[in-house]
């Protein structure tokens, strides 16, 4: 793969931090594109504010448009609207779809509108300073939960399935090749397709949670995903609506 023919190499090094999860998922992204031989010209990729937003602009060498905080998923509906030639992809973080864009997350998977939507889930709001997400696990320790989270987190797969999506998955950026997989599939998903990509933020999350170092978040995640249901763990794998297979 020739990285050139994807990135704005002139922008790297990017904004992220050290051993930053999102990188990871960009990663992803473009092998995914690049295995589908899909023509960068018939996509755009919209993000929302926080560090997610910056996944894939300024780095990706295509039409990006990057939107007001939680209304990524609003402009990519008028963008597809449009014109619906168009491949279009959202990615943006936990705060940004689950909290504050909410709303839009599952009123889009109830419609069945086809964009490809990736939730660069770090279970923080990093960017601001490392207050709490609706992902963020109980007890885990944020700028706003000093003496642990004492909420229930979004399964966000759970939730757009329930909202009516079609293809839903979730890898981990520990898992990158299974990642890049499931973002192959839903660019292949003819509607609403959502991955719940979890990312690691070792600046705002892991240093709070003994977890400094960015490999130890991946060990971290290594040690908690499984493909079953029913153990405690992340759940890593694919849900296909029977009625949507491909
Ligand atoms: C309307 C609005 N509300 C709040 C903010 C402040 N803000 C910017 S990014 C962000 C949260 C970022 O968290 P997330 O979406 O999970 O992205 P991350 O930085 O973790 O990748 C917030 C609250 C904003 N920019 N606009
Ligand atoms: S604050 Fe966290 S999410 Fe943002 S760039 Fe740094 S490590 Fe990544
Ligand atoms: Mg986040």
């Amino acid at each position: 793969m020739d990285v050139n023919n994807y990135l704005r190499t002139e922008v790297f090094p990017s904004t992220f931090c050290p051993g930053c999860g999102h990188g990871i998922i960009l990663n992803a992204l473009i092998r995914a594109i690049d295995d589908l031989k899909l023509d960068m010209r018939k996509m755009v990729f919209v993000s929302g504010i926080g560090c997610a937003g910056w996944i894939t602009s300024p780095h990706i060498k295509a039409d990006t448009m990057h939107t007001t905080h939680g209304r990524p998923l609003a402009f990519a509906t008028g963008i597809k609207l449009a014109n619906p030639e168009l491949k279009v992809v959202v990615i943006a973080g936990d705060g940004d779809l689950a909290s504050i864009g909410g709303n839009h997350l599952i009123h889009a998977a109830r419609r069945n509108i086809d964009i490809t939507t990736i939730c660069a889930n770090n279970s923080i709001y990093g960017m601001t300073g490392g207050q709490a997400s609706p992902t963020t696990p109980e007890g885990a320790i944020t700028l706003t939960t000093p003496e642990g989270s004492y909420y229930n987190p979004f399964d966000l797969c759970a939730l757009v399935r329930g909202a009516g999506a079609g293809y839903v998955a979730r890898a981990t950026v520990y898992h990158a090749r299974m990642l890049a997989k499931f973002i192959k599939d839903a660019l292949s998903y003819d509607g609403f397709s959502f991955i719940d990509a979890v990312s690691t933020c070792p600046t705002q999350y892991g240093r709070r949670n003994s977890m400094s170092d960015p490999f130890e978040m991946l060990e971290w995640l290594k040690r908690n995903a499984t493909t079953k249901e029913g153990e405690g763990k992340i759940v890593i794998k694919e849900w296909i609506a029977s009625s949507a297979e491909k």
